[in-house]
């Protein structure tokens, strides 16, 4: 009688803390967040083959989770460093490349767009060339300060004149995305 009598408890009690996770669930209390890491995907990933100097990733990182997610740093074992540029219109009409402020801002279930032109993942200080075909693993880090590590395939992109290599400017043709 008395174990009935508490399992009956226990599930009211389990109800009752049902309305308590809906609400978790759809408010951004990051304590209750999936680590960001298990959230984003990234597909299509490539990196520009260079020779040495600079170079620059594109792909599409989605957001599958139901919180904004933000992409604040990355590395790689092919460079010294990785950074996380936005490609801005100066004063003037030209277009240069800046590390984008406050990192990649995804909203819940979008996608954001790496691509020639466009914002793009930087790799300043090759270590060494990056072969066409090669796999150059890339990490990113979340604002919740989890990360993921993926790999991208080295690709020649000889339509894209745009120079990642040495003045820190992009050309200010617009260049197609890779495929299109
Ligand atoms: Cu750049």
């Amino acid at each position: 009688m008395s174990l009935t009598t508490s399992r009956l408890a226990r599930t009211a009690a389990a109800l009752a803390a049902v309305p308590f996770l809906l609400v978790a669930c759809s408010s951004n209390d990051s304590a209750t967040a999936a680590p960001a890491s298990d959230q984003v995907s990234i597909a299509d990933q490539w990196v520009k083959a260079a020779p040495g100097g600079m170079s620059a990733a594109f792909g599409t990182i989605t957001n599958n989770s139901d919180q904004t997610v933000t992409v604040v740093a990355g590395s790689s074992p092919a460079s010294s460093s990785i950074e996380l540029h936005e490609i801005i219109t100066k004063a003037d009409g030209t277009k240069m490349m800046q590390p984008k402020p406050g990192g990649y801002t995804i909203a819940p279930h979008a996608s954001l767009t790496l691509k020639p032109g466009a914002d793009h993942i930087m790799f300043i200080g090759l270590h060494q060339e990056l072969r066409t075909g090669s796999d150059t693993p890339i990490t990113l880090v979340f604002g919740d300060g989890t990360s993921k590590t993926f790999t991208a395939r080295v690709r020649d992109f000889p339509g894209n004149q745009e120079d990642y290599g040495t003045g820190g400017e992009h050309g200010a043709q617009p260049t197609p995305a890779p495929g299109a």
